[in-house]
């Protein structure tokens, strides 16, 4: 088990280092990446570690004008609408993240037999902020190239392929265990779109990946469990939406499945928490296999006890 968001947001530890250092700073600090990547296993005891990194890490390091703006998330100054905009998107280079590998290096010492869990963003939610210029509810922009310009979309989705497999790749020769995509948006498409326009892509990089665990996670997802089954992952992400047993039912055989319970539960009393998470143990036993997790990112205003509480279930159960 290991919570998403762990190392960041709501953890008193994490606001006192992260005081007066910007989001893409920390995030370019070996020395802050290790502290923050160990917080979480030192309070909670789960049993992986996340890297402290971004998803939009890769793209600042090949010269994208971006910024992660407090209480926004990731903006971009020149979206990327045309053939031109494309051209702005270099491979990325072992090179353009020595930040990454100096902390993956160091954080195998300190985590010792904890794995770290090293991680991307997918091409669809790249690409959103991207061409969107920051955080989108529709992302109408995406989906208008992604249906009227589907050559400009592909080649995008192609250039955003070969930089996030080469980031995975850096992760993964620098010592993480495991890999994480990051599709967070994809909830947006529907399944027949998913195999059409976004498939292609997601089974290259899991293909370009077969030495680690393979994990891919979205949100919204309910109706593309089998599709984002068939990508190539070893481990399908569930929400909260779904629960585990039906999810299994959607996955197919061959894949694990990791969540699923709703990070709002956490703000809620102990014994509903208590409750909610013994549900997504006992329905999880449906699958080949199950990574015990939230349904999407801890929130902010979580109670660091009752995440402990529950590392503390989880383990006992
Ligand atoms: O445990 C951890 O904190 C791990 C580090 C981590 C990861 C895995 C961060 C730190 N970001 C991410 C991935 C990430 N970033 C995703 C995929 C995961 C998810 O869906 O939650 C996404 C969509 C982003 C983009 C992003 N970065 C957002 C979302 C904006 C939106 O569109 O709603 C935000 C708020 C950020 C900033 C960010 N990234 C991470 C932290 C701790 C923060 C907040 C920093 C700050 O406010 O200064």
């Amino acid at each position: 088990m290991w919570f998403m968001r762990q190392a960041g947001r709501s953890l008193p530890e994490y606001l006192k280092v992260r005081e007066g250092v910007p989001m893409l700073q920390a995030c370019a600090t070996p020395d802050l990446i290790v502290e923050i990547t160990m917080q979480p296993v030192r309070r909670y005891g789960v049993d992986a570690a996340i890297f402290f990194s971004d998803i939009v890490v890769p793209l600042k390091a090949i010269g994208i004008d971006l910024d992660i703006k407090p209480g926004v998330g990731p903006v971009v100054a020149d979206p990327i609408r045309d053939a031109a905009g494309l051209e702005t998107l270099r491979p990325l280079e072992p090179g353009d993240v020595p930040y990454v590998t100096e902390a993956i290096g160091a954080l195998a010492g300190e985590l010792g037999a904890t794995p770290l869990i090293g991680f991307a963003g997918a091409p669809f939610t790249l690409a959103s902020y991207l061409i969107e210029g920051g955080p989108s509810k529709n992302h109408d922009r995406t989906k208008a190239m992604m249906y009227g310009e589907p050559k400009l979309w592909h080649a995008l989705m192609d250039r955003l392929t070969g930089i996030v497999l080469e980031h995975l790749r850096i992760q993964i020769r620098a010592g993480a265990s495991a890999v994480q995509l990051f599709d967070s948006w994809v909830g947006a498409v529907s399944a027949a779109d998913y195999r059409e326009f976004i498939l292609p892509h997601t089974s290259r990089i899991f293909a370009g990946v077969p030495e680690v665990p393979r994990i891919h996670f979205g949100v919204g997802t309910g109706e593309l469990l089998g599709v984002l089954g068939e990508a190539g992952a070893d481990v399908v992400g569930v929400d909260w939406r779904v629960p585990l047993d039906e999810a299994a039912r959607r996955v197919g055989p061959g894949r694990a499945l990791q969540g699923n319970l709703d990070p709002a539960i956490l703000l809620a009393p102990w014994d509903v928490v208590e409750t909610r998470a013994l549900d997504v143990l006992r329905r999880g036993r449906a699958a080949e296999g199950h990574i015990f997790n939230l349904g999407h990112g801890v929130l902010p205003s979580t109670d660091p006890d009752q995440l402990k509480r529950l590392t503390e279930l989880v383990h006992s159960a």
